[in-house]
Parts: structure tokens; C-alpha cells; sequence
């Protein structure tokens, strides 16, 4: 982009012209290429500060014990959708190519108590364009720290089969294979009847239908009782209270009452065992 200066800087110089202005077209070439060395040079600041702010959110998540989620799929899947009808929120959404261009983080409550974050992110594609590679890889590391992915399908597109195995090729690059994976097949309000799904487990939905949320919550919260493993507490009636804490990173399943004991007995991710175990510690 630089060299192409050249003119322009000649032509600014025979506009400016008279007494007191700018000299020769080189004094002018020069003030342009300044000019755009510190533009650049701003830029290159402010991304840096963008890296810097993203990776301290991303370590204090990392250390809350919160449950991860990240929506991934093919560009036009529908994951801006399914993460405005998961948070009631407004989150970019259009029928275009990459509508999403930098990962979004919500925290939501997925059951009465238990809190996960969302992350929405950049579109996958065969053959990415160049120039957009280095957005997409920032954003997928966003995905990258997560507990689970939802794989998002537009199972109404005719080359959805094709589009499902350029998601899961990325994924191997990337060696996210081993991330615990949730297929969720999109609209099914303009999918042909005959239409099968391939991956299991999977959960089918219409992300603007008023059930969409409800049906990804179940089907999460299924999925969750897989990965996470099972644990009994007895807590002191006085120090009840200080289940609401656990209960945001534990599935609660049952809270039983023995004299002044509360047994409560429900599952939790293995990476928070120590959460469970510090709990204890306190309420000791
Ligand atoms: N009919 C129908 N349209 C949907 C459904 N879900 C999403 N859409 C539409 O599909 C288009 C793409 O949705 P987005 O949510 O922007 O898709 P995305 O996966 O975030 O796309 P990128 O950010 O580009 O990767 C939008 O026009 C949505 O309104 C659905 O269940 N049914
Ligand atoms: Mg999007």
C-alpha cells in the first residue's frame, strides 16, 4: 500500500502550491508515510490491548470453575441465533458469509442454579480466505479452553453433510477432537421430513422457535450427567446456605433432610473436584 504514495503525494504537493506551504512532493510523500506508520503503529497498539484484555478475562474464567460452552458450525449455521435465544440477547445475526467475526462470552443459568458461559464464534468454511484466518483462530482459542462445543448444523442446506465433515477436519487440525461434542441440527422449520442426522447425541431444533432454549437445555444438561461425576455431601443445616455457591457449578440432583443435616448428593466436572473439596474444608 505504501508505494502506491508516490503519486498521490506529488499531486497533494501541486495542489498546496503558494507562500508557506508544504515544499516538494517528497516533504508531502514523507508527511503521508508518517502519517500512516503511526496509524499503523496505533492500530498494532490497540490490538494488543485487545490480546492482553481478552486473555485476562479468559485466565479469571478459567480459575471460576464456571462450566465452558462454545457454539462452533459452519458460517450461516445459525450459532449467533441459538446464542441470542440462549441469552435473550442481541448478538449480530444476518444471512451473510461471517456475520460473527470476533468470539462473544455470555454467562447464563442453565437450570435454576447452574451457570455456565457461552461462547459464540466465527463461522468455519473450506478453504478460508487468507485474510481471514488470523480472526478466526483468535476466536476459535476462545473455544479452545471449553468444556463442550455445540456443533451447530443448517441441516436445510443441501451440502450440510459436506459442511459437518469441513467442521470435524478443523477440528482434528486443531486437535479439538477430544472436546466433548453436542450436535445441534438448526432449521428444522425448512428441513425436508426425510432428513436423518449422522452425529449422536444430538438435539433437533429451529433456533426461532420459543422452544429452542428449553430443548438445548435439556439436551446440555443430558449431556452434562455424562461428563461429570457423582458426589454426596453432608452439610449442617446452619451452613445451608452456602450450597447456592456449589449449586452454581454442581448439578444438584437430590437435598435430603437427616436430623441437622442436609445430605445433598448431585454430580460435578472433574477439573472442579477441588472446588467440591474446598467447600467442605470450609464448612468444616
Ligand atoms: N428458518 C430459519 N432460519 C434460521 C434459523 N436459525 C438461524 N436462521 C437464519 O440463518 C441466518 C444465519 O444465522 P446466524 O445466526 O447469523 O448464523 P451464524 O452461524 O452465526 O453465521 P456466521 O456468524 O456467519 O458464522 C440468519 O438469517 C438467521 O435468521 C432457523 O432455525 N430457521
Ligand atoms: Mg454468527
Amino acid at each position: 500500500m505504501l508505494p502506491r504514495l508516490v503519486g498521490q503525494g506529488i499531486m497533494l504537493s501541486r495542489q498546496a502550491g503558494g507562500i508557506g506551504s508544504r515544499g516538494p512532493g517528497e516533504s508531502q510523500l514523507e508527511l503521508d508515510r508518517r502519517s500512516i506508520r503511526h496509524q499503523i503503529h496505533d492500530i498494532e497498539r490497540q490490538l494488543k490491548v485487545v490480546e492482553k484484555n481478552r486473555s485476562t478475562v479468559r485466565e479469571r474464567r478459567l480459575q471460576s470453575g464456571i462450566f465452558k460452552i462454545g457454539l462452533i458450525g459452519y458460517t450461516n449455521a445459525g450459532k449467533s441465533t441459538i446464542m441470542n435465544a440462549m441469552t435473550d440477547k442481541c448478538q449480530y445475526e444476518a444471512d451473510e458469509l461471517f456475520a460473527t467475526l470476533d468470539a462473544t462470552t455470555k454467562q447464563i443459568a442453565l437450570s435454576d442454579t447452574f451457570q455456565v458461559t457461552l461462547t459464540d464464534t466465527v463461522g468455519f468454511i473450506q478453504d478460508l480466505p487468507t485474510e481471514l484466518i488470523s480472526a478466526f483462530k483468535s476466536t476459535l482459542e476462545e473455544s479452545m479452553n471449553v468444556d463442550l462445543l455445540l456443533h451447530v448444523i443448517d441441516s436445510s442446506d443441501p451440502n450440510h453433510a459436506e459442511q459437518e465433515q469441513v467442521v470435524l477436519d478443523i477440528l482434528k487440525d486443531l486437535d479439538m477432537l477430544d472436546i466433548p461434542r453436542l450436535a445441534v441440527y438448526n432449521k428444522m422449520d425448512k428441513t425436508d421430513d426425510e432428513f436423518t442426522p449422522s452425529q449422536f447425541p444430538h438435539v433437533m431444533i429451529s433456533a426461532k422457535d420459543k422452544n429452542a432454549k428449553a430443548h438445548i437445555q435439556m439436551m446440555v444438561l443430558a449431556k452434562l450427567k455424562t461428563m461429570f461425576v457423582p458426589f454426596e455431601v453432608k452439610i449442617p443445616l446452619a451452613q445451608s446456605y452456602r450450597l447456592h455457591d456449589l449449586a452454581k457449578i454442581a448439578l444438584i440432583d437430590k437435598r435430603e433432610y437427616v436430623d441437622d443435616v442436609e445430605i445433598v448428593s448431585g454430580s460435578i466436572a472433574k477439573s472442579n473436584k477441588w472446588k467440591l473439596e474446598e467447600f467442605l474444608g470450609e464448612i468444616l
